[in-house]
């Protein structure tokens, strides 16, 4: 576990499996239909309950599929956390990609504030099935939570799966957080 600061901002770099955090929210990493098939999506699933998925599907019929960049939000079921903010992140090779992620971690931090949340927790979306490479992924993300207007959030938890993963973080995010 590593600890960054952004103002009186927590950044928590840990490693393991998301479903386990205490967080306001958890973020999923989603697809448009949010059908949670793979993944981090269906350790949620399976964890949280099946009224996840339930919900996510509701949402589609309700306002159609969520757009690349993009939130959606559902209770959390059985998980620790309140709500399952699920972010679609891009498929790396999209031309618009860095910027579709960027906004997808924007988005979700944007609704934690608009649900006056103080934590909040991240996987690494899109380096698993969606292919980003976690450095470029770690970059992008370590820009959003430097430079994000926070308002409410207080503790920001990376979580990443594996030890490659989050000593790519580990290394990005030294950089990024500790220059000015
Ligand atoms: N806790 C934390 N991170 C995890 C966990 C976990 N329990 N399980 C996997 N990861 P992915 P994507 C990591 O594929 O690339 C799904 O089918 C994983 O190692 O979950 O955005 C969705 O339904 C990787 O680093 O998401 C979409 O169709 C990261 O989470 C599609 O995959 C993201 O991997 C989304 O693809």
């Amino acid at each position: 576990m590593k600890v960054y600061r952004v103002g009186d901002v927590s950044i928590v770099l840990v490693e393991g499996d998301i479903t386990e955090l205490e967080a306001d929210a958890i973020v999923n990493a989603a697809n448009q239909y949010l059908e949670h098939g793979g993944g981090v999506a269906l350790a949620i699933v399976r964890k949280g309950g099946y009224v996840i998925q339930e919900e996510s599907r509701e949402w589609v019929r309700r306002y159609g599929p969520v757009p690349v960049g993009g939130v959606a939000v559902t209770s959390a079921g059985k998980l620790k956390a309140k709500y399952v903010i699920h972010a679609v992140g891009p498929v790396y090779g999209d031309p618009e990609g860095d910027a579709k992620l960027a906004s997808a971690i924007k988005s979700a931090l944007d609704k934690a504030e608009e649900l006056n949340l103080n934590s909040i927790a991240f996987p690494a979306i899109s380096t698993g099935v969606y292919g980003y490479p976690y450095r470029i992924a770690a970059e992008i993300m370590a820009n959003v939570l430097k430079n994000y207007r926070y308002r409410n959030v207080k503790k920001v938890i990376v979580c990443l799966y594996g030890s490659v993963a989050y000593r790519e973080f580990e290394e990005v995010f030294d950089k990024v957080f500790t220059s000015s």
